[in-house]
């Protein structure tokens, strides 16, 4: 609540900054956008590489990474995608980590941040981002509609994620693509993979399945597959260590 709560204040400010009308006219703005949904269903390994300084839960993984660095370790490493945190107060991450990732790769890359607002997605297509998460606990059925309905006509993939069944209940819709069930509870930041398992059941097919967060094995992922899961969000098990790409790597191999 907290966090949604500075997010609103920090949009506001923007807003009055920075008209939607300069995102528009920008370079990046026009161009096709790579899929994401699409580059793991064609993919084995399935694993979304993330870019995270520093969390709630834990104050520092990597607090000076070198974005364009890691992004091309991932990329090396054979990963499907990459999630960068834009959220400056709460993550450590930044805007500009999202466009340097841009700028060095050409990995669908995920806008990882508390989206309240359609200026938000606007500015996510303007900084390089091929894909936005929706999270269905600070968001009403009404904005998930109209927030994946703009973010297609950009197009945006949407990656809407779930904690629990009353969520995803009030979000299946058409206009996404991925369904994401994060293991962590951001209330509590409790992590279980049994989360993922149980919520798996009640994903219809026609989206592809993505488990997020607390994933440190290999062992884990051959758990999660059975339950339909082709997508793999993994954070500090790569970011904790000095070289997240070759972590990948060995991850991966
Ligand atoms: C990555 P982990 O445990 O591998 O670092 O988790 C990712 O799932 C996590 O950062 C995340 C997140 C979020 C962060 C999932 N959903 C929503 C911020 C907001």
């Amino acid at each position: 609540d907290k966090i949604v709560a500075d997010k609103r204040k920090e949009v506001e400010l923007k807003k009055s900054i920075i008209p939607v009308s300069q995102y528009e006219a920008s370079v990046l703005f026009e161009r096709n956008t790579n899929s994401m949904a699409q580059a793991l269903k064609n993919s084995d390994s399935g694993i979304i590489a993330e870019f995270k300084r520093r969390s709630p839960s834990k104050e520092s993984i990597n607090q000076n990474a070198n974005v364009g660095q890691v992004a091309k370790g991932y990329e090396n490493a054979g990963v499907c995608g990459m999630s960068v945190l834009t959220d400056i107060k709460y993550f450590g991450g930044s805007i500009e980590d999202l466009v340097l990732a841009r700028s060095s790769v050409n990995l669908p890359l995920l806008r990882k941040e508390f989206i309240i607002s359609e200026y938000q997605i606007i500015e996510a297509k303007a900084y390089g981002a091929d894909v936005i998460l929706l999270i269905a606990a600070i968001l009403t059925k009404q904005e998930i509609k109209t927030y994946s309905e703009l973010a297609k006509s950009l197009g945006l993939d949407v990656l809407l994620e779930v904690h629990n069944e009353e969520e995803l209940h009030k979000s299946i819709m058409p206009s996404l693509d991925m369904l994401g069930v994060n293991n962590r509870n951001l209330k509590t930041f409790e992590v279980s993979l049994e989360t993922s398992k149980t919520l798996s059941k009640l994903i219809p097919d026609d989206f592809v399945k993505v488990s997020e967060s607390g994933i440190s094995s290999i062992d884990a992922i051959k758990e999660l597959k059975p339950f339909g899961y082709e997508g793999f969000l993994i954070g500090e098990n790569f970011m904790k260590t000095d070289n997240p790409g070759k972590s990948a790597i060995e991850f991966i191999k």
